[in-house]
């Protein structure tokens, strides 16, 4: 066995597992200008209001950036997570971009002030009146920022508790968080569906070839993190973030003893940080450690593979669920020396399931729901990462007498499946993806959240097959695929009976 995964460091725990901490609707203040030094009027018209004999005002800017593997604020100086300070009666008038490009934003939530979102190259100032003394926190409200490090503190000096100075009617707008500059999104109302929506459903048929015999090599991949929108299903978009613009992302396939060398590129144009954990990595947190890559940067990682099997990867950045969720898993098939046993047909199949704002089947562009990702109440089931991908997208298709495989797993981020198909039996099943553990004649096979298997069979009577997650309320959230099988029908295998319906016994 390999050494845990995850060493229990508090970085290492605090991007994984960083959950989605929202904050209610904090009243807050201030608002954004695109441009550095351009006060929105919003600001121009509070702070004509405010009173005269207000106490000084501290000027600070702030750059997001990466220092010592974590994700902090950053001074002029370089100082990582300032302390910020003032007195009862101060004003702290933050201008802050982000230095690496992601989205983020600055909370004050005991002194009730919270920025706009800020990406890119955008510039946000937000003005934080000091009304009560003592220590207070400021955090990126990002899901999984403060986690992973953005986290600080503002101490003013002075009488704690009640407000020493009055803010003016007027001079405080109220923001709710999370809201960007493109305006709050309501959590009843929904946008319209996306315009620009691609189909990210990456082709179930596209499988690298077998290997063959050959010694190890070195092997490089290139994969980009792309984030898009989407088509979810009929008339719903979303916005996915993937490997390569397709959910799941690339199959790799190497062989063991091979060295990878793989390098993770994030589009200039992504608003988040994305990374990669390989299953089939021993070290490093699978790759995660060391790929944390911001938006138009690129970083290579080398590894040895040292266990055959079909081994899931996916984004290890927080809130980790939700960048699966929005489609950042694929797989990595490790052929044993000799091989896997000849097929006529393979292919690549995975399981996701999905937390939107809004119930399966409403039309529009559905946002990410972090509640419910937290709850695990999952709104919509996928194979290949939209709903009707493997029904009515791709299709798969065999012939009578041929054999067939298909490397399943599941990107999740959290429900195991019941794998099955629908008038078939499983002849072979390399049960969890591991090449040695097989099992013969096989109805349903159990893969985990993060795991796999193959399973192959030889189609012996034509038809439609259908590819279910045998928890079957999830085919009807999209949790289905269709392998069409042609040829000669056999009647001593399967007939149907002619005429009027009647049972014999
Ligand atoms: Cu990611």
């Amino acid at each position: 066995m390999k050494a845990p995964k995850f060493a229990p460091t508090a970085v290492a725990v605090a991007l994984l597992f960083a959950a989605a901490p929202l904050i209610g609707s904090v009243g807050a203040t201030v608002v954004t200008g695109k441009n550095a030094g351009s006060a929105a009027p919003a600001a121009v018209a509070a702070k004509a209001r405010a009173p005269a004999a207000a106490g000084q005002v501290h000027k600070i800017t702030l750059k997001t950036g990466m220092a010592g593997g974590k994700m902090v604020y950053l001074d002029e100086k370089g100082n990582a997570n300032p302390v910020l300070k003032g007195k009862v009666g101060d004003t702290l008038e933050i201008t802050i971009s982000s230095g690496e490009g992601a989205e983020h934003d600055i909370v004050f939530p005991e002194l009730k002030v919270a920025s706009a979102k800020f990406s890119g190259k955008s510039v946000v100032k937000v003005t934080v009146p000091l009304t009560q003394g003592g220590k207070f926190t400021y955090y990126c409200s990002i899901p999984g920022h403060r986690q992973i490090g953005m986290e600080g503190t503002v101490e003013v000096e002075g009488p704690a508790g009640s407000a020493a100075v009055t803010v003016p009617a007027g001079a405080v707008k109220t923001v709710a968080l999370g809201a960007g500059p493109a305006g709050a999104i309501d959590a009843k109302a929904i946008a319209p569906a996306a315009a620009n929506a691609v189909s990210i459903s990456m082709d179930p048929n596209a499988v690298p070839k077998p290997i063959g015999k050959r010694p190890p090599q070195l092997v490089k991949y290139h994969i980009e993190t792309v984030e898009l929108e989407g088509k979810l299903d009929d008339g719903t978009t979303f916005t996915y973030w993937t490997f390569g613009k397709k959910v799941p992302g690339p199959m790799l396939r190497v062989k063991q003893g091979d060295t990878v060398e793989l390098t993770l590129s994030n589009a200039p144009n992504s608003k988040a940080i994305h990374s990669i954990d390989l299953h089939s990595v021993t070290g490093g947190h699978g790759g995660g450690e060391h790929t944390q890559v911001a938006p138009g940067e690129s970083k290579t990682i080398r590894f040895k593979v040292l266990n055959p099997g079909l081994y899931v990867y996916h984004c290890a950045t927080a809130s980790v669920p939700h960048h699966i969720s929005a489609g950042m898993y694929g797989m990595i098939l490790v052929e044993p020396p000799e091989g896997l046993p000849k097929v006529d047909k393979e292919f690549y199949v995975m399981q996701g399931d999905h937390y939107t704002s809004h119930a399966h089947g409403t039309k529009g562009h559905q946002a990410f729901d972090h509640g419910r990702a937290a709850d695990e109440l999952p709104t919509c089931y996928t194979f290949n990462g939209s709903v009707g991908a493997l029904t009515k997208e791709h299709k798969m298709t065999a012939k009578v007498g041929e054999t067939v495989r298909v490397y399943f797993g599941v990107g999740g981020p959290n429900k195991v499946s019941s794998f099955h198909v629908i008038g078939e039996i499983f002849d072979r099943v390399y049960s969890e993806g591991s090449v040695k553990a097989i099992k013969t004649d096989v109805q349903t096979t159990l893969v985990a959240p993060g795991g796999a298997t193959i399973v192959d069979f030889k189609v012996n009577y034509p038809g439609k097959f259908l590819l279910v997650d045998h928890a079957l309320s999830r085919v009807g959230k999209g949790a289905a695929g269709a392998l069409e099988v042609t040829g000669p029908a056999d009647d001593s295998i399967y007939k149907a009976s002619s005429g009027a319906m009647h049972v014999e016994h």
